[in-house]
């Protein structure tokens, strides 16, 4: 199952995988959902989301158990991000099946689409259009690098956009989310478990920098004469490192694009865009204001203009004591954890992350959780992350136990 999804939107270069929504690289990951569920006897849908559905048994019968996660990928991403959480949703039904598991619930298994925002700048758009935390307008308005809108793109892939808006029935039928995702960090291979509980998720967001400058001739304009935007962009980015490292945050400025872009010009617009994250709101709001003050007076110092509009927004997530409590004592139980005992009484280590999952977002509307699998470097978001096949296996049976735990408490 893992080959044949491996080499799907995978660079050939780099390596990296480049799965944006509703690309080609896309539907050939939506086809290998689709034949996954075939081959297993599955009922299967995409909803007016674009979301796929795999289903053992009827979702209209409510109540049902969902596993899964999300296919696509942030620019030369690497191959567990999203993937490994499909797999072994598959694996664990597998495992399931094998040993006689009676299906007295829906088991649903899900491919979330466009959860790293990775075309359109939004993360999640699937499963916020769904629980609606996305209006139909907004997302009608994403654009992409290229001038693309969402609605352009969704047509080109034979979707309808305008079938696209929240879908409560749907997650009505659901009774619980369990999410399995490769450990974006390395504190599972810090306290030598293999499988881990989420607690919570930072809250984190995007924001633009639009720095106006003029453009001219690199060459021939004198140092006084210049309003250079990537100068006060330049020092933006020192900032906002500067503001985080003072504060419990993280900020990075991983994406820019200037305008004209050319190698003997001064540009005309440099867009910057900032990525940061805290463990509580007080620290992120602390420092995006910080990091936006710092980015005014280095525009001004330069006579450059300064926009700053917030793309993406995520509050801080605490997923549910109970279904996680429940899970950790499934995990605990099964797997004999060595782990440490935190203050839930679990034997399963519970992981903060500052990493965001649709489990995050749909935890507003349904109880959610999430397994992590050990990540030996904790690198992700990179062709160089990986999880060992026995750490995998591990997290599939561990899914499976969970599953089976939640189907017959
Ligand atoms: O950016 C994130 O936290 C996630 O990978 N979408
Ligand atoms: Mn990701
Ligand atoms: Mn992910």
């Amino acid at each position: 199952m893992w080959n044949d999804l491996h080499p799907l939107g995978r660079h050939p270069t780099t390596r990296g995988y480049r799965r944006y929504a509703w690309t080609p690289a896309d539907a050939e990951c939506r086809a290998w959902f689709t034949a996954q569920a075939e081959t297993r006897g599955l009922t299967h849908e995409i909803d007016r989301n674009g979301n796929q559905w795999a289903w053992l048994g009827d979702p209209a019968r409510g109540d049902a158990v969902v596993t899964g996660s999300h296919l696509d990928s942030v620019p030369d991403g690497g191959a567990f991000d999203g993937p490994l959480g499909v797999v072994s949703a598959f694996a664990a039904l597998d495992e399931l099946r094998r040993r006689g598991t009676a299906f007295t619930r829906p088991l649903g298994i899900v491919n979330f689409g466009d959860e790293e925002g990775a075309r359109f700048g939004l993360a999640c758009v699937g499963s916020r259009l769904s629980s609606g935390q996305l209006t139909r307008d907004r997302a009608h308005r994403l654009t992409d690098g290229d001038g693309i809108t969402l609605p352009r793109a969704m047509e080109a892939a034979g979707y309808d956009p305008d079938a696209i808006g929240a879908d409560p029935d749907r997650l009505a039928r659901i009774g619980a989310f369990v999410e399995l995702h490769v450990e974006q960090g390395r504190a599972l291979d810090l306290s030598g478990d293999a499988v881990g509980v989420a607690g919570a998720i930072w809250p984190h967001g995007r924001w633009r920098f639009d720095f106006r400058g003029e453009a001219n001739h690199a060459g021939t304009t004198r140092l006084t004469d210049r309003r250079d935007p990537m100068l006060p962009y330049a020092e933006t980015v020192l900032a906002a490192r500067r503001e985080a490292g003072s504060a419990r945050a993280v900020a990075t400025f991983g994406k820019v694009a200037v305008e004209p872009n050319g190698v003997n010009a001064i540009p005309s617009l440099v867009r910057g865009w900032l990525d940061s994250r805290a463990p509580d709101q007080r620290d992120l709001d602390a420092v995006v204001a910080a990091v936006e003050k710092a980015a005014r007076a280095h525009a001004d110092a330069h006579g450059v203009d300064l926009d700053v509009v917030r793309e993406s927004f995520t509050p801080v997530v605490e997923f549910d004591h109970a279904l996680r409590d429940r899970i950790g004592r499934i995990l605990g139980r099964d797997t004999g954890h060595t782990g440490h005992t935190g203050d839930t009484g679990l034997t399963v280590p519970v992981l903060g992350t500052g990493a965001g999952h649709d489990a995050g977002i749909l935890s507003a509307v349904l109880p959610t959780a999430m397994l992590f699998v050990r990540n030996p470097t904790g690198v992700s978001h990179s062709p160089a992350e990986y999880a060992t096949e026995d750490d995998c296996v591990t997290g599939v049976l561990a899914l499976a136990d969970v599953l089976e735990g939640l189907i017959h408490p």
